[in-house]
């Protein structure tokens, strides 16, 4: 069930069009104009996610998923099985499909632990359930639909079991550098020492394979750029008119930022909830970045955000990384 967490939900949720209006109007307010690619996953964005995750020139998942089916033991051979009982909390559970390798993998151990799935998503936790029972019909599952650190808390009140705690899919690289930092320092506050992360992190490759990945031959990620204006219009009472904006994707091979823009394609003014917006012709908007990284790199965000560096679970290519980390 993840009836466990339904009162934060109630509470992230009652203030949610204020907060998306207000972040879109600040965004759009500065000088370099910008929007937040966390508004990217409604109904529509969520569905191009997943055909972008399905798509060719989108290694990533691809890559993740060849670690979780190839290496699941590696990734937790610093945890002691056969000892107490542990739980596994996966922030950002998606569809939970790469870490069904890892949970096989432990109930055949007869690993005695419970999969704490976490999501923003009441309806993809629905998905993720009823697809692990479906499989593997012995673990023990409770979800918890909101924020993070909220059922992060709300986690540490209800248990004091070890913790594995896995946030895959390059979601790291969507956070800003100090952002990442924070959110590491604080997900530490939540650990114990001897408590394991499993982080996925995009590499540094060539760049031309980076930059296909955000500038794919079927145009999705474009779309997937358009549709939060899409969006604005539905859910904010905007007038944006999509085919006055291009997606142009950046990166730059020195930071690892893959940095996403729309671009107006004439003098225009948009009208949201009742502002007006102007818009230069050429003028950007920022809209994502997904930074990758080197091994030298990850291993230094753990030290400075106090984690040991224990291994690295690479991808046959490797393109990908699933980086563990002790607390
Ligand atoms: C969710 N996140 C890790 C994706 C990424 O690769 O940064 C989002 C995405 N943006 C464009 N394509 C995929």
């Amino acid at each position: 069930t993840h009836s466990v967490l339904a009162h934060v939900q109630e509470a992230e949720n009652a203030p949610v069009n204020t907060t998306f209006l207000n972040d879109v109007l600040r965004g759009l307010s500065q000088p370099q104009k910008s929007l937040s690619s966390k508004y990217f996953y409604d109904e529509a964005g969520d569905h191009l996610f997943q055909r972008i995750m399905r798509c060719d020139d989108y290694y990533l998942t691809r890559c993740e998923m060849e670690v979780f089916r190839e290496k699941a033991n590696e990734l937790v051979s610093e945890l002691n099985i056969d000892g107490a009982e542990f739980d596994l909390v996966e922030l950002g559970a998606g569809d939970g499909i790469k870490t069904r390798h890892l949970l096989r993998y432990l109930s055949e151990a007869n690993a005695d632990f419970r999969y704490l799935p976490v999501d923003i998503s009441g309806h993809i936790l629905d998905v993720l359930c009823a697809g692990i029972q479906q499989n593997i019909s012995d673990v023990d599952i409770h979800s918890f639909e909101g924020d993070y650190f909220a059922a992060l808390g709300e986690i540490d009140r209800f248990s004091q079991r070890r913790k594995v705690v896995l946030f895959l899919g390059s979601n790291i690289g969507n956070m800003p550098v100090e952002d990442c930092h924070t959110f590491c320092l604080r997900l530490g506050e939540h650990m114990h020492p001897g408590d394991l992360l499993i982080t996925g992190f995009d590499l540094k490759k060539d760049p031309r394979t980076i930059l296909r990945a955000y500038d794919d031959s079927d145009g999705l990620t474009r779309e997937f750029n358009l549709n939060l204006l899409r969006r604005i219009n539905g859910e904010l009472g905007a007038d944006f008119r999509l085919e006055n904006f291009e997606h142009f994707q950046t990166y730059n091979p020195v930071s690892g930022a893959c940095q996403s823009y729309l671009i107006s394609q004439k003098n225009q003014t948009v009208s949201i909830a009742g502002r007006s917006i102007s818009f230069e012709k050429h003028e950007p908007v920022f809209m994502e970045v997904s930074r990758k990284f080197s091994l030298t790199e990850v291993d230094d965000l753990a030290v400075t955000t106090g984690f040991s560096p224990v291994k690295h679970c690479l991808d046959s290519k490797g393109w990908f990384v699933n980086a563990v980390w002790m607390k």
